[in-house]
């Protein structure tokens, strides 16, 4: 037997009794490193007569080749292997019926999400979701933002790379393409809640550049701001889980309104509670307005014939005001002591029969 065909069958041994990714590693750095006997070998081929190395060339670039090829098979199979059995130690049951001690618990914006949508289904509302990615006209054209206008540039928006015919898909700043999908596929009376997540390229105490909104649409004929501030009104005292609630709509601007406003709440602080509803002190909640006549006519809708009222609200703010909860970022932390303190019960489904919060 030659000496090539000794040494491949040496290392192909070796390869084969490898029983780790470390140890395969020291095979091939034994074989093909810069100092491996392999590399060594085709060192040598510098040395020799013409005729031998026309011989030993061909022989040692086979045997490289067909080492590095089984310790590349042999990396996938102890790959493979490795994440099979991390696999079998981490499967959960979860057909499980929930035990006693398990720690899971709804996140505070989870359980605000699920009362709000509560609270509007009572009051005839849809659910609606839609896709966070999305494009320019979803986003703004149909919302009324003028092309190069500073309001776009208010939502700090995420962009993807361009496409080849340069446009731009991005992270939807709010949740108002959902709603204009909506008017230019069905047909008025509309009454909808979009809940979901948000993204505006924004960081600090009070800001995450993911963050959670429900917006609300009704488009009907003859719908009037009575209607917007009977609604939201309304929300409140059921959100905050008040018997009155003292609310002033304060005027805004936003391009997809017209008139636009801000709903303000009252509130006391008595020690260290915070408490809604009466007090000489106001706090913003929400914004809203009469859907503006472009936004109606870009997705279909004869102005004339049809009116609306929208409106949006931070999830996360109201969680934090809701529940007291002091900071924002502790909200995407994953730290489980927060969440068994501040988390709520998976078996308590909200609803105004039963209770919101518990
Ligand atoms: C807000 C405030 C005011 C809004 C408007 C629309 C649409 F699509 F109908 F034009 N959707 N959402 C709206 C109105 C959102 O969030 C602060």
């Amino acid at each position: 037997m030659s000496d090539i065909e000794t040494l491949e069958q040496e290392l192909t041994a070796k390869i084969a009794g490898a029983e780790t990714e470390a140890a395969l590693e020291d095979v091939r750095v034994a074989a093909l490193g810069k100092k491996g006997v392999v590399s060594e070998q085709m060192k040598t081929l510098g040395k020799m007569s013409p005729e031998k190395r026309k011989e030993m060339g061909p022989a040692l670039n086979g045997l490289k080749t067909r080492i590095a090829e089984a310790i590349e098979a042999k990396k996938t199979k102890l790959e493979d292997a490795a994440l099979d059995a991390r696999l079998a130690t981490e499967k959960v049951d979860i057909t499980l019926p929930v035990a006693p001690d398990v720690k899971g618990k709804i996140h505070p914006v989870s359980q605000a999400t699920e009362e709000i949508i509560a609270i509007f289904s009572a009051m005839g509302f849809d659910v609606v979701e839609g896709p966070d990615i999305e494009d320019d006209f979803h986003n703004f054209t149909a919302l009324n933002f003028p092309e190069d206008h500073p309001a776009r540039e208010m939502h700090d928006t995420f962009f993807f790379e361009p496409k080849e015919d340069g446009s731009r898909m991005l992270l939807r700043t709010h949740t108002s393409p959902v709603q204009i999908r909506t008017m230019m596929n069905e047909k008025p009376p509309i009454r909808i809640v979009i809940p979901g997540r948000t993204f505006r390229c924004d960081s600090d105490q009070t800001h995450t550049p993911m963050f959670h909104q429900v917006e609300g649409l009704v488009i009907d004929h003859e719908t009037h701001m009575g209607h917007l501030k009977g609604t939201l009104e309304a929300f409140a005292k059921a959100f905050f889980e008040v018997d009155t609630v003292k609310t002033r709509f304060r005027p805004h601007f936003f391009p997809f309104t017209e008139p636009s406003a801000e709903m303000d709440i009252g509130y006391e602080r008595v020690g260290n509670e915070i408490r809604i509803g009466q007090g000489d002190k106001w706090m913003e909640i929400l914004g809203c307005g009469m859907v503006h006549p472009n936004v109606l006519k870009n997705c279909g809708l004869d102005p004339d014939e049809y009116q609306g009222f929208a409106f949006g609200l931070g999830i996360d703010r109201v969680a934090m005001l809701k529940y007291g909860i002091p900071d924002l970022r502790d909200f995407f932390a994953a730290d489980a002591r927060w969440l068994e303190h501040y988390g709520f019960d998976a078996l308590d489904q909200p609803s105004l029969w039963a209770g919101l919060s518990r």
